[in-house]
C-alpha cells in the first residue's frame, strides 16, 4: 500500500478536487513533474506556443464560466512571457491562478538554473503572489489560490512551484488534500441597510445611473443590470472598454453622463474610463455612491470625491445587483431621464446605415459587421471576440451579441486568438468569431497550431489595412499626415498562415464576397480565419 505521493501529485490532486478540468500550459523543466503527474488524472492540458497565450485562456475560461482559470508555465523566461497577460486580467476582474515553476529551493541564490525572482515580478499584476515552500502544504496553497482569485473583486493569484517541493515525497496520512469549500469562493454580501440607503438615495435624484464594472459585463451580470434597471426605473449599464466615454457600445453615453446628479459604482472604478468623475464630464454636483469589494477602490474614491460621496459599502458586484434588484419595492418615475439615457445608449448615426467602401479591393468595417450580424445576434450562445485597435470597435458598436468578450480595461490588444480557443471550450456547440486587427493577430497566430491539435475549431475575422491603424490614426490627428510613420505593416496572407498550421483559411476583397466565405469558414469545421481587406478608417465616434 502507498504511503506517500510526490507534492506534484498532490497538486494535481487538488486541481482535481478544486472541480478544474482544463490546464492552460506550455512544457518547461521545472514542471515537468506536473506533466507526468496529470497522466491518468481527469486534467487536461491545452498546451500552447506562447505562455502568455495560456493566461489568456485561463481568462476567458474565467470570464466566460465564472469559474477559476489555471494557467501552468515554466519558471524564468516562461514565467516573464505570462506577466503582459495577466495585466489584462487584473484589470478585467478576470479569475485565475497562474502556476510557474521555480527554481528549487535548495538552489536559489547560488545561480539556479532560471532563478528569478518571480513572485516580486507577478505581484504588481495579481491580487495575491506567493511561493509554495512546503510539500505537504501544495493542497492548501492550492486552495487558498483559487479561493482567492474568485472571491470579493476575482483576478489573477500567482503561485510558484519551486522543482524540489514538487518533486519531494508527502505522506498519505495527514490527508494532505484540503475539503472541497476550502477551494469555493468566499461571499461578500451587500448589507440590507446599506442597500436600502442606495435605494432610498436613487429615488431621490433626478437623474440617476447605476454603472457596473467588469464583473456585471460577464456570464449573468448584462442580464443582473437590466433586470436592475426594470425594477429600480433607473438606468443600469455596464463599462469595461478602455475607450470609456467613447466606449463604442454605449453610443452618445457621454451626453448623459454629464447630466446624472447621481452615480451609484457597482464594482466600477471611478478612473479614467470615467475621466476620474471630473467636469465636464460629469457635473461638479453630482454626488457618488461607492460598492465595491476591493477595499482600496472605496478609499480611492473617498479619498477623491470626499465632498460627493454619499457613502462607500464593501460588497461583491454581483451580489450587490441582486440584492438591490430584491429590495427594491417599485420602480421610480423620473421625468423621461430613463427613456433619455435608452436613446443616447441606442444612438448610431443615421449616416451609417448606407456607409460602404469607397475604393475597390476593400471594405468598410462596417460592411465586415454587417455580414456578421445574423451569426452573432440570430445566436443566443454565439460568442464574439473583438480586439485591435480602430477594427475592433467596430462590431462593438454595430453587433449587439449575447455574450462578448473584449480585452477590457487593459487597453490591451493582442488576446483574441486565445480568448477564441478559450470560448469554443467554454461553448462546445455555438459559433466562435474573434474580430481582430491584422496587427493584433500577430501577437498569437501561432496558436492557430494549438487550435488545430486541440479541436478547437473557431472563425477569425481579420480586418487587414496593413497597418497599426489606432496609433496611425493619432499621428494623423495630433501630427499630421506628412508625419505618419512606423506604424506601417504589409497586406499580409494571414488566410495562408491558418491554412498552412492546418486550418481553414480564405481571404476577402469585396462586401459580396463575405456571406460565402463565413459559411465556408463554419461548414470547414476548423480553426478558420477569413483575411478580409478593410480601409483604412478610424473607430466609430457618435458626434452629433
Ligand atoms: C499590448 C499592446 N501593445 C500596443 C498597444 C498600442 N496599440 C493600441 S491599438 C494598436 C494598433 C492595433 O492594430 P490592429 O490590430 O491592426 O488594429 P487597427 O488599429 O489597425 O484597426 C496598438 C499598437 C496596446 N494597446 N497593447
Amino acid at each position: 500500500m502507498r504511503t506517500e505521493m510526490r507534492g506534484a501529485d498532490l497538486l494535481v490532486r487538488s486541481l482535481e478536487q478544486a472541480g478544474c478540468r482544463n490546464v492552460f500550459t506550455l512544457s518547461g523543466n521545472h514542471i515537468m513533474p506536473l506533466f507526468d503527474a496529470a497522466l491518468g488524472s481527469r486534467l487536461r492540458l491545452l498546451h500552447v506556443r506562447h505562455e502568455a497565450a495560456a493566461v489568456h485562456m485561463a481568462d476567458a475560461w474565467g470570464r466566460l464560466t465564472g469559474q477559476c482559470g489555471i494557467a501552468l508555465v515554466s519558471g524564468g523566461a516562461g514565467h516573464a512571457n505570462a506577466m503582459g497577460a495577466l495585466a489584462t486580467a487584473v484589470a478585467a476582474d478576470s479569475p485565475l491562478v497562474l502556476l510557474s515553476g521555480h527554481a528549487g529551493l535548495n538552489e536559489l541564490g547560488r545561480g539556479a538554473f532560471q532563478e528569478l525572482r518571480q513572485v516580486e515580478m507577478a505581484a504588481p499584476v495579481c491580487k495575491a503572489a506567493w511561493v509554495a515552500e512546503t510539500p505537504a502544504r501544495l493542497g492548501q496553497d492550492i486552495a487558498r489560490a483559487i479561493r482567492t482569485a474568485v472571491s470579493g473583486r476575482p483576478g489573477p493569484v500567482h503561485v510558484s512551484l519551486p522543482f524540489d517541493v514538487l518533486k519531494a515525497r508527502v505522506p498519505l496520512h495527514p490527508a494532505p488534500l484540503p475539503e472541497p469549500e476550502a477551494f469555493a469562493a468566499q461571499p461578500a454580501p451587500f448589507a440590507a441597510a446599506a442597500a436600502d440607503a442606495a435605494l432610498r438615495h436613487l429615488a431621490q435624484a433626478r437623474r440617476p445611473l447605476i454603472l457596473g464594472g467588469p464583473r456585471l459585463c460577464q456570464r449573468d451580470g448584462p442580464a443582473l443590470l437590466r433586470e436592475l434597471a426594470t425594477a429600480t426605473g433607473v438606468p443600469a449599464l455596464g463599462m469595461e472598454s478602455p475607450r470609456g466615454l467613447n466606449d463604442p457600445s454605449l453610443g452618445a453615453f457621454a451626453e448623459v453622463l454629464r447630466r446624472a446628479d447621481l452615480i451609484v459604482l457597482v464594482g466600477k472604478a471611478l478612473d479614467f474610463t470615467l475621466r476620474f468623475g471630473e467636469a465636464p464630464h460629469v457635473a461638479p454636483q453630482c454626488r457618488f455612491i461607492g460598492i465595491d469589494a476591493d477595499a482600496d477602490r472605496l478609499a480611492r474614491l473617498q479619498r477623491d470625491k470626499a465632498n460627493q460621496v454619499l457613502f462607500a459599502a464593501s460588497a461583491e458586484a454581483g451580489a450587490a445587483a441582486i440584492s438591490l434588484r430584491a429590495r427594491c419595492r417599485a420602480p421610480v418615475g423620473n421625468g423621461g431621464w430613463a427613456e433619455e439615457v435608452a436613446s443616447a445608449l441606442a444612438y448610431r448615426p443615421p449616416a451609417w446605415e448606407t456607409l460602404a467602401a469607397t475604393s475597390p479591393g476593400a471594405l468598410h468595417p462596417i460592411e465586415l459587421c454587417r455580414a456578421l450580424a445574423r451569426y452573432v445576434e440570430g445566436h443566443a450562445a454565439a460568442v464574439l471576440i473583438c480586439d485591435g485597435g480602430e477594427i475592433g470597435q467596430w462590431p462593438q458598436a454595430a453587433l449587439a451579441p449575447q455574450r462578448r468578450l473584449i480585452n477590457g480595461v487593459a487597453g490591451a490588444i493582442g488576446a483574441a486568438i486565445p480568448f477564441a480557443l478559450a470560448a469554443r471550450l467554454a461553448e462546445p456547440k455555438a459559433p466562435v468569431f474573434a474580430v481582430m486587427g491584422d496587427g493584433s493577430c500577430g501577437f498569437h497566430m501561432a496558436e492557430f497550431d494549438t487550435a488545430v491539435r486541440h479541436d478547437l475549431p473557431f472563425v477569425a475575422v481579420i480586418g487587414n489595412d496593413a497597418t497599426w491603424n489606432a496609433e496611425h490614426q493619432i499621428q494623423l490627428r495630433e501630427y499630421g499626415p506628412e508625419r505618419t510613420h512606423a506604424c506601417g505593416l504589409l497586406p499580409s496572407r494571414y488566410d495562408l498562415v491558418a491554412a498552412a498550421l492546418g486550418g481553414h483559411g480564405e481571404r476577402v476583397t469585396a462586401a459580396e464576397a463575405l456571406p460565402g466565405a463565413l459559411e465556408r469558414a463554419l461548414a470547414a469545421r476548423k480553426p478558420a480565419c477569413i483575411n478580409v481587406m478593410i480601409e483604412r478608417v478610424p473607430a466609430p465616434s457618435y458626434k452629433r
